[in-house]
This record gives structure tokens, C-alpha cells and sequence, in this order.
């Protein structure tokens, strides 16, 4: 018998669309002047959204992409772009976003994320620190207590010269099995990114949060145990890696669609 119920993708579609109505609704002001877009296909129906406010609403803002994606976006949308590196200088300094909307791979309790499914992270964060406020627009399938539970590893983007050496020294600090990714977006080899570089996936076993440590348990890595910040520390340090898919620390990030009343629609 023919069932009426939605199938599981046209729910995601439904939470997705909804967590990103919402966020505009709650989040983007008339008054802002300079709005991030990301990547990825949440951040499509967060352009829909701004779009179906109608032309006087963004008649004064100015979008900020992440990435050739978001870059097409805004343009099918009509909406005024510009790159990140032209924005105007006032006093010596490039005026900050008002807001950026972005997408999330994974997000944890205190709502640090994983970020570079689609492999835009590098300029994803450029323009998330370049934003007095960091929106993550995320349903509820993207909900983990701890970062690497459902998305199990950390995307990160490294020069392909040095992407042998950093493969070793993450096996090294306990990843077990990181992997230079193909695919995507080139389609055939090494997944290129934007800015020419590749990705490795490093899977790490689920990170703690500095709540989790003890005197026993220090979040250095022993037996496996990383606790976020120091993680991301010692990644940061490593020669060859360009930008790490972790996004902690944020202030003022908000992620919006993990509420209530998105669960009802969870696939
Ligand atoms: C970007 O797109 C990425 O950082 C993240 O990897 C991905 C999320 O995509 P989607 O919204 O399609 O799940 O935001």
C-alpha cells in the first residue's frame, strides 16, 4: 500500500529548510551591512530565506562568500557580493561581518563544531572570525555530546607536498587511520580545495571536552584521549597543515536548529 509519509530525505530537506528559516528570521537584522555565506546545502536554503525577505531586506548588505559554492549562491540570488580581501578599510582595518551563516558537520554539548565535509573549512573560518556573530545552522542529526561520535574524523587541509609527513605525524598522535581525501569536488584523484590544497580525514577517537578531565585523564592524547582545545593546538602546529575543521572556541556562536522543535522531524 502507497504511504503518504514523507521519506527520510524529504524530511532532512524539511529540517534543513527550517533550521535555516529560523536562523535568518532570529539572527540577520535590516541593519546589517555585511553578511558571511557558507558552504555546503543547509547554507542553500539560508540564501533562499534572505532571497524570500525580497530585494529591499538585503538592498543595503553586502555578502561574503566561503568558497566558489557560496560564491555562485549569492550571484543566482542577485544579491551584492564581495570577496572577504575587499572589504573596505576603515582606520586601517577591513569592516567586520555583521553575521556569518554557515553549516556544521558535527556539533558538540557547548557547541564547538566539525566543519569540512565539503571542503571549504579554510575560508569557512576566515570569514567565521572575521563575523562579530558566528551562526552554525545545523538540524538535529548533526547533534553529538562530543565531536567525532557521528562524523569520526577531522577534516583538514594540507599542502600536497607535505601531506606524506603529515599522514605519519597524525598516526603518530593516535589517529588511527587518516586518509588524503579523493573525490570530491575534482570528482577523479585528490579532492582539490579552493585554494589548491588537499584534505586529509583523520579520524580521532570522540573528543573531550575541558569538563571531562581529570587528574587521571589530562586530554593530551594518552591512550587516545584528546581533549578539543589541546588537539587542535598541537594540529595547528604541525608543518603542512593549513587549517584544521575544528571550530571551538567560538565566541557568540549559536547554532540554530537544534532546538525541540526540530526534533519532531528528525529522520
Ligand atoms: C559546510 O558544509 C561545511 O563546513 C560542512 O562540512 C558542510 C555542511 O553541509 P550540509 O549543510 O550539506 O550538511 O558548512
Amino acid at each position: 500500500m502507497a504511504s503518504n509519509a514523507p521519506n527520510a530525505a524529504a524530511l532532512i530537506e524539511s529540517a534543513k529548510k527550517a533550521a535555516a528559516f529560523q536562523a535568518v528570521e532570529d539572527h540577520l537584522s535590516p541593519t546589517d551591512k555585511f553578511v558571511g555565506i557558507g558552504s555546503g546545502s543547509t547554507v542553500v536554503y539560508v540564501v533562499e530565506a534572505i532571497a524570500a525577505k525580497g530585494p529591499s531586506f538585503s538592498a543595503n548588505m553586502t555578502f561574503v562568500p566561503t568558497g566558489s559554492q557560496s560564491k555562485g549562491l549569492i550571484r543566482a540570488a542577485g544579491l551584492r557580493l564581495c570577496n572577504l580581501d575587499e572589504r573596505p578599510v576603515v582606520d586601517g582595518v577591513s569592516v567586520a561581518l555583521d553575521v556569518a551563516f554557515d553549516g556544521a558537520d558535527e556539533v558538540d554539548e557547548d557547541l564547538n563544531l566539525i566543519k569540512g565535509g565539503g571542503a571549504c573549512l579554510f575560508q569557512e573560518k576566515l570569514v567565521a572570525v572575521a563575523a562579530k556573530k558566528f551562526i552554525a545552522v545545523a538540524d538535529s542529526r548533526k547533534q553529538s555530546p562530543r565531536l567525532c561520535t557521528k562524523w569520526k574524523t577531522i577534516p583538514i587541509e594540507v599542502l600536497p607536498l607535505a601531506a606524506p609527513d603529515v599522514l605519519n605525524r597524525l598516526k603518530a598522535m593516535g589517529s588511527p587511520n587518516p586518509v588524503v581525501r579523493s573525490g570530491l569536488p575534482s570528482k577523479a584523484g585528490e579532492c582539490v580545495t579552493d585554494n589548491g590544497m588537499w584534505i586529509i580525514d583523520a579520524p580521532f577517537p570522540p573528543l573531550l571536552l575541558p569538563k571531562d578531565l581529570t587528574a587521571e585523564v589530562d586530554g593530551n592524547g594518552k591512550n587516545g584521549a584528546w581533549e578539543i582545545g589541546k588537539l587542535a593546538e598541537e594540529l595547528v602546529k604541525l608543518p603542512g597543515i593549513v587549517e584544521i575543521g575544528l571550530f571551538h572556541g567560538f565566541n557568540g556562536v549559536q547554532a540554530v536548529g537544534l532546538g525541540k522543535q526540530f526534533q519532531a522531524q528528525k529522520p
